[in-house]
């Protein structure tokens, strides 16, 4: 009877070369497969004399299951080294912080400006946007500007080198108040009054220093009706401050002033400061009585109907809102700055 043995030393050696599963069942099958030595083995017993049959079955027997489990140790073997290999590779710490995401923040004008309409739509506002390149009608004629007024020179206003369709002068809108204008007429055309509407957004005027910037932001206000009256500005005008400020502690001054659009002017201050600051007066806004004119222009007779108008700087709220001193810290967009509103 030949030695069986040295099929074991085969396997185990076969076994041990294989890196891959696949190599690893190929190794297999030339012991255990069809064609298999094993196999040849078991087929060759039938040869045999019936009293040699029972020992060789007996061994060929015992070293295919040495060889299966020599095919079994080498399977988890590769199965265990796959795995330590993704364990080392594929790495997830779970202690790790998040890598998080860098989130922006509203600008500190855009979140003012988004409080004042928040304040004045809960009191009954429409909140109106429009073009910031206008015809000089709507920036200045049917505000009652006069053509030849010094508020319409070169110094004071962008104009723009087109003109419109009907050969007007284009400008960069030096107030809100052209929106308003246009929101009126069309609101005269499709509704009646009440007029009642805020308009807030970009203006350009040249100028530029710590307090004032080519461009800046305003919010202008206008109530129309057939009796509103100063008493209502006031009212409405310090319920709003109240709001803006949190504080029913508002103390403002209604100080004679002149505008074009309005009559009779004022210029809204509000005392600020305590301890030795205290009764420091700031001036908040223009505002007024509409000028009849303008009245007319937006299509109404002004003997029917009567309101009042403001316009405020949406920068200085913003300084005054969150203690900024130089206006152009707005403008400069350094995030240090601006990630202090997030
Ligand atoms: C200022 C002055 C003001 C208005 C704006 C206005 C608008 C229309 C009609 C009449 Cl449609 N007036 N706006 C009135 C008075 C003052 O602003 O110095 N603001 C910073």
């Amino acid at each position: 009877m030949t030695d069986l043995s040295h099929i074991i030393d085969d396997a185990r050696a076969a076994f041990a070369c294989a890196t891959r599963p696949a190599d690893l069942e190929n190794e297999k099958a030339k012991f255990l497969g069809k064609d298999g030595v094993l196999t040849a083995e078991l087929k060759a017993l039938g040869k045999l004399p019936i009293e040699e049959k029972k020992a060789r079955g007996a061994q060929v027997n015992a070293v295919r299951q040495q060889v299966e489990t020599l095919l079994n140790d080498a399977r988890n073997a590769l199965a265990q080294a796959a795995l330590n290999e993704k364990l080392a590779t594929e790495q997830l710490d779970v202690t790790l912080p998040g890598r998080g995401q860098a989130t922006g923040g509203i600008h500190p004008v855009t979140r003012v400006t988004r409080r004042v309409a928040a304040i004045f739509r809960s009191m009954g506002f429409d909140v109106a946007d429009g073009p910031e390149i206008e015809n000089d009608w709507y920036n200045f004629s049917s505000l009652n500007s006069p053509e030849n007024h010094p508020a319409r020179s070169m110094q004071d206003t962008f104009y723009v080198e087109d003109k419109d369709e009907r050969g007007r002068p284009l400008v960069l809108r030096t107030h809100t108040s052209p929106m308003q204008v246009r929101y009126a007429r069309t609101h005269v055309q499709n509704a009646h009054p009440p007029i009642k509407v805020i308009a807030p957004g970009r203006t350009y005027r040249v100028d530029s220093d710590a307090t004032h910037s080519p461009m800046f932001h305003q919010v202008e206000g206008l109530w129309i009706d057939k009796a509103v009256s100063f008493a209502d500005l006031k009212s409405v005008y310090t319920t709003f401050l109240q709001r803006f400020f949190e504080t029913d502690d508002v103390k403002l001054r209604f100080r004679p002033s002149y505008f074009p659009f309005t009559e009779p002017s004022v210029e809204i201050d509000m005392a600020f400061g305590s301890g030795p600051n205290a009764g420091k007066w700031l001036e908040i806004s223009g505002a007024g009585q509409v000028h009849p004119s303008v009245i007319r222009n937006f299509g109404l007779d002004p003997e029917e109907y009567m309101g009042f108008a403001f316009g405020s700087g949406l920068e200085r709220l913003a300084m005054l809102r969150y203690g900024v001193n130089d206006l152009r810290l707005f403008f400069e967009n350094d995030l240090r700055f601006l990630g202090q509103f997030k």
